[in-house]
């Protein structure tokens, strides 16, 4: 192995660092293969450590000199880190290493992209900087002075000097490393201001290079929106003169929320109607968002350690959340992350890299970064809000900020709070942070003399290394229709708390229709016996819009599940309800697009999974392909009147509005192109001056087996465009048909273009096999075998995105014998590579366990 031995660290261990960071001086001179980094930085005893050893991490770097007040000295150097003999009063430590950017291609640390300086410090990337204690919580106030000719020179805080070849940064506020950026290149710089709530100006920027200048407008937008929402909502205001963002190429994740100096992954930041998508839209505004809203939540309140993560991830992730509802829609908003917790999340929870919220122990952190932390960590939060109700919730925020302003705190800091501030018990609440797997919740209920009772069981299956479970706070929102469609009991949150508990309603003249789970108020697995005329109901009279939604997903995955396991005809009545509520022109469109939406191929192989049976993704496949072609000809008017009725017209804007009637149009089209072979498919894709009209409308050619001219077509118009050469790469293999995707897949590995060596580009190809699950998953074993061959070749470079895409493997163990023989074989080789990183190391051997 290349990395030491694979250490495991534990939560338990906890214990404060010896010394306090008083301030750090950091002096960089630029250099693409031997860069120096000096550093000074006064430390002092930390009286509430016991231990005072002190070791500083730091690797892959050549130590040139250290000293302690002047003197010098010979630290005990290890590939971990460096110790040494301390006094035991304050003190200046000194040092100058050398590193080598360009050749760190893992992009953590300083690295380079395309000419450009840029780093990635979380988690633990710091460490590859200089020698420093490389933990959340030591805190610290950073000047930094860039030494380089490049024209633009970056990092984090206000600037304080500008002169020829030289920069020098302050920022104020104490951070960890990990929040720590430096960015020096060619680049130009797409401004604007925005006036804080108390009336200070901030400069914005968002810097790229010359030919990307034009892709800047709309992010510059959002990060105002972005701005305002958390003053007005959260009553957080920016807290420096500056905020920079900026565009890098080569980035192992989504972007980084790095003091006054965000750095993104260009695919996150890069917008033009030309080249982005509708989704491409709403995905910028979010993670634009994400970042601009972890200012409070994550830097000026961090992290004690790299277990409490959720901390600043989950409740970031919630904020962005609301903030797109507020910004767009909130029932099409919930029902698109449902869908997304669902797809990923459950998916985890099911299978061998199943953690907490909070997980206990890891090999290494950046293997954390996951849906599990992230998204199941934002429906803790949404849990708690709707159990202490949005009065509460906000008095506990306030105080959350008054008490931990410039902290580092943990998720117990996190509940006192609550608790303090609303007088409630949390701890069984808590557990939700500690007991993996997702909950699943039985419904039955009786109707007598006028008294309507539900009884809500909740049934935990075990995970890895949790075999038995405690009952947990559950709040299920429920609502009850009497039968004539009139809502008669609103929205009332049940709280189970028990293992089994019933709950009535009295007074009610006839046996009510239950809307259950209203909003998706908890992240479980509901079983409610309803019949599919109640679901219909459910579809046609529900106020809550996520159920209205639900019932006609479950109405389509019943009549799905149906149609593979007994060869049944599609469900007659659920296409006559499907197309009387997406003629219904009271919904939105968006809303509507959403109900055309089928369950994947790899939700419902979970689904079969979950009852003990063994899906076949190539049946599945066939199955859903049927029933798409059904719903194709039994709406075919409704379907065109739709695709005409809501085209929009002019200019195109990425509003909410306009994207949910192309949303709704092209959900149509995708449909229409079924029947019609291809042609309103092909006149929009000529017609198309947007990408949104124009990627619809090749997808829907390409899922019949056409669109190989346009595919040729769109490759020379957008050759020079990185970002939309990726979805040319992703649209392949993502909607080849399962017998030719893993062939496609491998001739595209022998494209000139593509540069392996790119997240993106790797990830667009290998990302788009991968969610083509039925193409993955080809019985003859050449899907696997394809990717592991190429994530054994990227692991010896970027381990992080290696690791990460590993987890296309995590369901493994739902397939038949001859899948299960292939993947595993799969697995294996790939733990069997010799100087496998740590990453890939920790990921493949949990999924072997
Ligand atoms: N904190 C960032 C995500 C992020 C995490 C790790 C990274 O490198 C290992 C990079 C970015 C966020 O939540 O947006
Ligand atoms: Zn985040």
């Amino acid at each position: 192995m290349k990395d030491a031995t694979p250490q495991t660290i534990y939560l338990s261990d906890y214990k404060p660092f010896g010394y306090i960071v008083e301030a750090v001086e950091l002096t960089f001179r630029l250099h693409p293969t031997q860069t120096r980094v000096i550093s000074k930085i006064k430390f002092s005893p930390n009286p509430d450590a016991k231990d005072g050893e002190f070791f500083l991490h730091g690797e892959n770097m050549t130590l040139i000199s250290a000293k302690i007040n002047g003197a010098d000295i010979s630290p005990e150097i290890s590939a971990e880190g460096l110790r040494a003999n301390a006094p035991n009063d304050p003190f200046v430590w000194e040092s100058e290493v050398e590193i080598s950017p360009e050749t760190n291609t893992a992009l953590e640390g300083l690295y380079m992209s395309n000419g450009m300086y840029c780093t990635q410090c979380e988690a633990e990337g710091f460490r590859k900087i200089t020698y420093y204690p490389d933990r959340p919580d030591v805190m610290s106030v950073f000047t930094v002075r860039i030494e380089s000719d490049l024209p633009v020179l970056l990092s984090n805080g206000n600037p304080v000097k500008m002169d020829n070849g030289v920069a020098e940064w302050h920022d104020p506020w104490p951070k960890p490393a990990y929040l720590f950026a430096l960015v020096a290149g060619e680049l130009v710089n797409y401004s604007g201001d925005f006036t804080t709530m108390s009336g200070k100006k901030v400069d914005l920027n968002i810097w790229v290079r010359e030919a990307d200048l034009g892709k800047c407008a709309f992010g510059l937008e959002a990060l105002k929106r972005s701005m305002k929402w958390d003053e007005d909502v959260y009553g957080r205001e920016y807290d420096l003169d500056v905020f920079n963002i900026v565009a890098v190429d080569d980035f192992n994740m989504g972007a980084m929320e790095n003091k006054g100096l965000n750095i993104f992954n260009s695919s996150c930041v890069l917008a033009s109607p030309e080249t982005s998508t509708d989704a491409n839209f709403e995905r910028i505004e979010a993670i634009i968002a994400h970042e601009y809203f972890h200012n409070w939540t994550g830097n000026r309140i961090t992290c004690r350690d790299w277990f409490q993560l959720c901390l600043k991830e989950g409740l970031t992730v919630f904020r962005d959340q609301s903030f797109t509802g507020d910004m767009r829609s909130h029932a099409v908003k919930r029902i698109d992350d449902a869908i997304m917790l669902r797809a990923r999340q459950f998916r985890e929870d099911q299978g061998p890299l199943a953690h907490p919220v909070r997980p206990e122990s890891f090999v290494e952190i950046n293997n954390f970064y996951t849906v599990t932390v992230y998204e199941k960590g934002a429906e803790v939060i949404g849990m708690l809000k709707r159990l202490v109700g949005d009065e509460a919730y906000k008095k506990a925020l306030d105080l959350y900020f008054d008490r931990h302003d410039g902290e580092a705190a943990t998720i117990e800091d996190w509940i006192k709070v609550f608790e303090d501030s609303t007088g409630r018990d949390l701890s069984q609440f808590k557990l939700w942070y500690s007991q993996a797997g997702t909950p699943h919740v039985h419904v039955s209920d009786s109707f007598e003399d006028g008294t309507y009772a539900l009884t809500l069981r909740q049934v935990h299956k075990p995970s890895p290394g949790q075999d038995t479970k405690k009952p947990m706070v559950i709040p299920v929102a429920v609502g009850l229709l009497s039968p004539n469609g009139d809502e008669i009991v609103p929205t009332t949150v049940l709280e189970l708390t028990e293992e089994e508990q019933t709950f009535t309603f009295d007074g009610l003249g006839a046996k009510p229709i239950p809307s259950v789970l209203r909003d998706f108020s908890a992240p479980v697995v509901l079983h409610i016996d309803q019949s599919d005329k109640d679901r219909e109901f459910l579809l046609a009279h529900d106020t809550d819009a996520f159920n209205k939604w639900e019932a006609g997903r479950t109405l389509a995955r019943n009549t799905l599940i149906d149609m593979i396991t007994n060869n049944a005809e599609p469900n007659a009545d659920f296409l006559a309800a499907l197309e009387s509520a997406i003629k219904d022109e009271s919904l939105e469109p968006a809303f509507r697009a959403l109900l055309l939406g089928l369950p994947s191929v790899d939700d419902l192989a979970q689904t079969l999974a979950g009852a003990g049976e063994t899906p076949d993704p190539w049946e599945i496949h066939a199955e859903r392909d049927r029933l798409k072609r059904a719903i194709a000809e039994h709406c075919n008017d409704t379907l065109a009147d739709l695709y005409f009725a809501h085209q929009v017209q002019g200019e195109y804007s990425p509003d909410a509005v306009s994207s949910g009637k192309r949303s709704l149009t092209n959900a149509a089209l995708a449909y229409i192109t079924l029947v019609d072979g291809g042609q309103t498919a092909q006149r929009q894709f000529a017609a198309a001056n947007n990408m949104t009209q124009e990627l619809a409308a090749l997808s829907a050619l390409i899922t019949i087996g056409m669109g190989e001219e346009e595919l040729t077509d769109f490759h020379h118009r957008w050759q020079n465009d990185r970002l939309v050469m990726d979805k040319w790469f992703s649209l392949q293999t993502a909607l080849a048909a399962p017998e030719d995707a893993s062939g496609i897949a491998r001739r595209l590995t022998e494209h000139a273009a593509f540069d392996w060596k790119n997240p993106n580009r790797f990830r667009s190809l290998f990302g788009g096999l991968t969610s083509n699950t039925a193409g993955f998953h080809n019985p003859d074993g050449s899907g696997y075998a394809l990717l592991a061959d190429w994530l054994i070749k990227l692991d010896a470079i970027n381990p992080q995105t290696t690791a990460r895409m590993t987890t296309a493997f995590d369901t493994w163990k739902r397939y038949d014998a001859e899948r299960q023989a292939q993947m595993r074989g799969e697995l294996e080789r790939i733990l069997g590579t010799e100087n496998l990183s740590r990453d890939t190391y920790e990921m493949v051997s949990r999924m072997l366990k």
